[in-house]
């Protein structure tokens, strides 16, 4: 089908579900998991400076509604994966929060045993698949969960996030190819905060609108969404699991969206300006839900004041207990190697 035809049904398909409203009571979980996920982020900046963290670590600050916004919109057993900025997924996914700290801090009680740090956050239960360092690497990944669905005829949808820079891959077009051939039930989501580290998205795409990539290359058709606005990106993805769902194939959004913070803890950010940041800011995606909570009469100055406290609190007392667990011991530096196919490794 060619690009503009399919352009049209698949926007004929999306609407009914983009006009659904969600509870005032839906929107005041996202705002405090948003809430949630900036007071963890700068806890992290905090514990980097103090030399608690080791690695990499690149937040998610100003990114906040792409993870609440959409992993909302589907179901527990639908499958998550995203790649290294994965606090906020994570977190959205209800990841206890103490758990992600002591992976962070290197602790045994860590998700992944204190052995992946900030790039591999992963909970097998709730259906993240991580959580991938190598730019790009998790995206053929999804593509081989999004075929296992079908495979096993299960109804399930696949969330695969990814940044703007990541589209360059050679990765990415082999696993677009093959979603787009086979129908498989993925939802494809660029975060695309308009930088990979320091490159902007013109010095590195030779197409900046980004949709037009998948549909007329690999058949997968793609939607702009605002990524500041976490009810905007709610409809989208409802409307998107489905499109899946419904066995239409794979989907492609170009989400627009922006980190306030460097690329990572080590970024002198000299290729913006302190203006670019700060217009963005005005656009605060959790600044706009406390603004429809408060238009929906739900919300006011003193209740943000309270949750705000309340979920410092948390964050405190999740790094302080994470911070006094112990490390692993020396012989876990064995483990987590390789499969377990024929029993657990002895050394
Ligand atoms: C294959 C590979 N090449 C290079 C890197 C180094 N690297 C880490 S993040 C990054 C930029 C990626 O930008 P983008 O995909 O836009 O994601 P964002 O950081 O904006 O979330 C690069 C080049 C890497 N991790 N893996
Ligand atoms: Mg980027």
């Amino acid at each position: 089908m060619a690009l503009n035809e399919n352009g049209a049904a698949v926007t004929t398909l999306l609407e009914p579900q983009q006009k659904i409203d969600p509870s005032s009571s839906q929107m005041m979980d996202w705002y405090r998991q948003m809430v949630l996920i900036r007071a963890f982020e700068l806890r992290c900046a905090q514990s980097y400076q103090q030399q608690k963290v080791g690695g990499f670590c690149h937040l998610y600050v100003g990114q906040e509604a792409v993870a609440v916004g959409s992993i909302a919109a589907v179901r527990p057993s639908d499958y998550v994966i995203t790649a290294y900025r994965d606090h906020g997924h994570a977190i959205a996914r209800g990841m206890d929060i103490h758990l992600l700290f002591a992976e962070l801090y290197g602790k045994k009680t860590g998700c992944s045993h204190g052995k992946g740090g900030s790039m591999h956050f992963f909970d097998r239960e709730k259906n993240f698949f991580g959580g991938h360092a190598i730019v790009g690497a998790h995206i053929p990944l999804a593509t081989g969960l999004g075929w296992a669905v079908k495979y096993r005829k299960e109804d399930r949808v696949v969330l695969c996030y990814f940044g703007d820079g990541a589209m360059n891959q050679g990765s990415f077009h082999e696993a677009m190819n093959l979603a787009g051939l086979f129908k498989l039930p993925i939802i494809f989501m660029v975060e695309n905060n308009g930088y990979g580290m320091g490159t902007q998205l013109d010095r590195a795409s030779a197409v900046t609108d980004l949709k037009l990539r998948t549909g007329d290359g690999y058949g997968i058709p793609g939607k702009d969404v605002d990524g500041m606005d976490c009810v905007a990106m709610y409809r989208m993805l409802l409307a998107a699991a489905d499109y899946c769902r419904k066995g239409h194939g794979a989907i492609f959004l170009d989400v627009k969206t922006y980190r306030y913070r460097g690329h990572s803890t080590s970024d002198p950010q000299k290729y913006r300006t302190k203006e670019e940041v700060a217009r963005y800011q005005e656009h605060d995606p959790i600044g706009r839900l406390e603004k429809q909570l408060k238009d929906l009469h739900v919300l006011d100055d003193q209740k943000v004041a309270q949750i705000s406290n309340e979920i410092h609190a948390q964050v405190e007392a999740a790094s302080d207990k994470a911070d006094a667990d112990p490390y692993p011991d020396n012989q876990e530096v064995w483990s987590d190697i390789y499969a377990n196919a024929y029993g657990p490794y002895q050394a």
